[in-house]
């Protein structure tokens, strides 16, 4: 092609490509300190340095990221979106660089501008834009598809703060403050302020013939894109998340203002910027209290499926196919119920504004979409009330119902005269008020459902979708097993163990860390002292990098020859943080009940506790506060403390989880047996060589089958148990001391006021004690049973080690990588679209 205007060799000797050389990298640090930051040398301080080096590696990321979007223009192949309300990315620039390979010459660099890396890493603040798995999984995908060389785009929300920044108080009590993540510029995202959107909210819809409409009135905001690079390991390939933010259209109503209502005036702008200010912290079961029937949140979801549509329909529009060829382009994965909206808007863009037929425009959608269910906890499934969705989005609910008359049809074709069935799979639910349920909608729009373990997605087929099973036929209802990237889950926060792998697979590190079932071979070394031998000096240097932050986070000193045992994740009672510390209340009690000779023959343990609870979820916080209560006490006892110590580390991240899962030997996945989908952090803790104790359930099971049950601590009753168990509770109970004596003896203490606040604990004691939903009472015997093997088992330090080592080994199978190459093949379609080195 001709070059567009002016001197093409001018142009070309001036375009920069990727900055590789020392020299030159340096040289770009500075000019950033002079120019972008506008600061001196002299008073430069460890944030400027951080941001200078940040926007250099940034230019990088931007020729890359703008190569590759132009490459996949011109190709145009299939492409997939995945649409996600969260995306937990955490830091961005130790990942950047190590994707890039340039972690060594910006080491050099910044060491001659009198800085140390690692100290500037420790600037940037995490991008924590979600709430736990579901977020950070968003974010694992995106790492391997661009690392894999796939035309995948991310879509979400640009919030202005992410998940709240959590603080204890001395009491502790859970306290809540915002995360203002943006207040310093954040270097990672390119703002598209040409990328804009109207958005409609409210209104009238006026149906005309043929099945269409006209939506009109109500309330229009602008969606603007910005762009967050995502570089792919060791390609040039960089992808793109793309996040919106909601901007009023017009900055403010003059007439009002003219009139003198400045207040009015401003009021509608505020309530169009409110949309994406805030990430709403809920997580699961809590939903039904603070999520469903708040306007806002339904607000947010709209905004953002509808603009990402937009965005969607007019790059495929671009192509000048004929819009039956959409779903040969176009491929979109549904993280979870919060995007489904996007089903009835590509109908309303097809058939109100693109004038395709309804049944055509039917077609193509069910073509197009994807759902991924990550829960069966029937509390937690997204239901909206009518009523808000008829008014926030009048037409929407229209075509939800038109869906949904065709739907119930076909359905009574099948099974003629079941009432029963038509109302259970019925996309609205009866009752007052009458309810969008929106995993049937998903599941009804959608050309596949995949749950994501293989325990979870056949208690998808055989619970929630049963039904759906029974029309459509199993082939719709498949598996995909999470994933988790070994970039920045291995490589990334144990550099140690990288390294150590690397000199003993002797192969390029780039090479396992792209087909990482390389790890088995590890197996061969097992049985190697000299091997075993460094294995255990990198955890024991891990441990002492988690003992440092301890030290500068809490001012606690901690013993690292003890074995550290930890659980970190969401506060939810179905993942039994409870369990844990009534757990550690009872080792306690034995403890004080051993002579001092006898207690010299005990494991010494340090136990870390970390994780959020959702701010209205009173019985998840009231269990942080018996936590560190019962820190507290055990900490200071002079008669236990060398042998059992306990920390809740505040304010739980992606940052810090890089920190403290590198360190463990043990942690616990402990939910009662077919509540967790799958976990993804006893994947990591695993491919780090901690060991597990868990439930059979979620990727626990997955887990064990490829490391051999004899390297995981299975406990607990199994998910067929569950439900008989629940309905003795209900009509057959026992009292906790006939059921569980060591249990009850804990309960007590915990109520006698030996962990202070006596009666404060009660409602928490009391779900234990009554109706104990999770089952406490049934699995506490079997899990202090398994923790005592795990205590025998650390005795025998060598069999530790290799039970670590063949642990860390096969962990092949967890890689994103591999979850997304099933992905790409098995649902969306598409393929490798590589940018050469040399752009071509
Ligand atoms: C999690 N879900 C699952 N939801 O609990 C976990 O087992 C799984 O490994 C992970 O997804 C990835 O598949 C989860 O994190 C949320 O945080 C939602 C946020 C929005 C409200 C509803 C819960």
């Amino acid at each position: 092609a001709k070059w567009p205007r002016g001197d093409e060799k001018t142009w070309k000797e001036a375009l920069r490509g990727v900055t590789t050389d020392e020299p030159t990298i340096t040289k770009s640090i500075v000019n950033h300190v002079q120019t972008s930051l506008a600061r001196q040398p002299h008073n430069l301080d460890e944030l400027g340095a951080y941001q200078a080096a940040a926007l250099s590696v940034r230019d990088n990321l931007i020729v890359n990221w703008n190569e590759t979007q132009l490459h996949f223009t011109r190709k145009a192949p299939k492409r997939a979106y995945y649409l996600s309300l969260e995306f937990l990315m955490g830091r961005t620039l130790d990942n950047a660089l190590l994707n890039l390979g340039l972690k060594n010459k910006y080491s050099n660099s910044v060491d001659k501008l009198g800085f140390n890396l690692e100290d500037l890493l420790d600037k940037e603040r995490d991008a924590a834009l979600g709430n736990g798995g579901l977020g950070r999984l968003a974010a694992c995908y995106l790492d391997s598809s661009a690392s894999q060389e796939l035309p995948v785009w991310g879509y979400g929300l640009r919030y202005q703060y992410g998940i709240f920044q959590q603080l204890i108080s001395p009491d502790g009590q859970q306290l809540e403050a915002p995360d203002p993540w943006l207040q310093n510029q954040n270097p990672w995202e390119l703002p598209r302020l040409d990328v804009d959107y109207e958005i409609r909210f409210y209104g009238h819809s006026n149906r005309l013939e043929n099945g269409k409409a006209v939506w009109s009135g109500g309330q229009e905001v602008l969606a603007i894109a910005y762009d967050v690079m995502i570089p792919g390991y060791e390609t040039k390939n960089t992808n793109n998340l793309r996040l919106w933010e909601s901007k009023p259209k017009r900055g403010f109503d003059l007439n009002s203002f003219n009139a003198g209502d400045y207040e009015a005036a401003v009021e509608s702008s505020n309530s169009a910027a409110a949309i994406t200010a805030v990430l709403y912290p809920n997580d699961h079961t809590t939903c039904k209290l603070f999520v469903f029937g708040k306007e806002l949140r339904l607000k947010q979801q709209y905004f953002w499926t509808a603009a990402s549509l937009a965005d969607i329909v007019r790059r495929f529009k671009n192509l000048d196919k004929p819009l039956t060829e959409f779903p040969d382009y176009v491929a979109i994965q549904l993280n979870d119920t919060h995007p489904t909206l996007a089903i009835p808007e590509l109908m309303r863009i097809l058939v109100d504004e693109e004038d395709v037929p309804w049944d055509l425009a039917w077609n193509i959608t069910t073509n197009t979409f994807f759902f991924t269910n990550h829960t069966v906890l029937p509390e937690a499934l997204e239901k909206w009330p009518v009523p808000l969705m008829e008014h926030l989005l009048p037409r929407h609910l229209q075509i939800i119902y038109d869906i949904n008359f065709s739907f119930l049809q076909a359905v009574d074709k099948k099974f003629p005269g079941d009432l029963e069935r038509l109302g259970r799979m019925s996309i609205i639910e009866e009752g007052f008020p009458k309810q969008v349920r929106m995993a049937n909608l998903a599941c009804i729009g959608s050309r596949k459902v995949n749950g994501v373990a293989e325990l979870h997605s056949e208690l998808v087929r055989t619970t929630i979708m049963k039904d759906f099973v029974d029309l459509y036929g199993i082939s719709k209802f498949a598996n995909v097993t999470n994933g988790i990237t070994p970039r920045r889950w291995l490589d990334q926060c144990n550099p140690g163990l990288s390294q150590l792998i690397t000199e003993t697979l002797k192969i390029p590190r780039s090479v396992w860390l792209k087909d990482l079932y390389k790890l088995e071979g590890l197996l061969a070394h097992a049985e190697d002292p000299a091997f075993q031998k460094k294995w255990a000096a990198v955890k024991q240097s891990n441990k002492e990098r988690l003992a440092h932050y301890v030290e500068t986070t809490l001012g606690a000193t901690i013993n690292t020859k003890a074995m550290f045992d930890v659980q970190v994740k969401r506060l939810h009672e179905y993942k039994r943080q409870s369990l844990n510390i009534l757990g550690v209340i009872h080792r306690y009690l034995t403890l004080k009940a051993m002579s001092a000779e006898e207690r010299k023959k005990v494991n010494p343990k340090v136990i870390f506790f970390a994780g959020k609870a959702a701010p209205g979820y009173y019985i998840a916080k009231l269990i942080i506060r018996l936590i560190v209560n019962v820190a507290r006490v055990i900490n200071a006892d002079a008669d236990t403390k060398e042998y059992l110590t306990m920390y809740f580390l505040p304010d739980y991240s992606v940052s810090v989880a890089e920190v403290l899962i590198p360190a463990s030997d043990i942690s616990q996945h402990i939910s009662t047996a077919g509540t967790e989908a799958s976990g993804t952090s006893n994947m990591k803790f695993c491919l780090n060589g901690g060991l597990l104790v868990g439930t059979v359930d979620g990727a626990n099971i997955e887990i064990a089958e490829e490391v051999g049950e004899t390297n995981v601590f299975f406990f607990g009753h199994l998910t067929p148990a569950v439900e008989g168990l629940r309905y003795q509770h209900s009509y057959h109970p026992v009292p906790v001391e006939q059921k569980c004596p060591a249990l009850a003896a804990v309960l007590k203490e915990v109520s006698s006021g030996r962990f202070g606040d006596a009666g404060v604990y009660e409602p928490f004691l009391n779900t234990v004690r009554q109706h104990d939903y999770y089952l406490i009472t049934d699995d506490f015997d079997s899990y202090i049973r398994a923790l005592s093997m795990v205590d025998e088992a650390y005795q025998d330090r060598t069999e530790w080690i290799k039970k670590s080592i063949r642990t860390a080994a096969k962990m092949g199978k967890f890689s994103s990588d591999r979850a997304i190459q099933d992905y790409a093949q098995e649902y969306w379609n598409i393929e490798t679209l590589k940018l050469e080195p040399n752009g071509a």
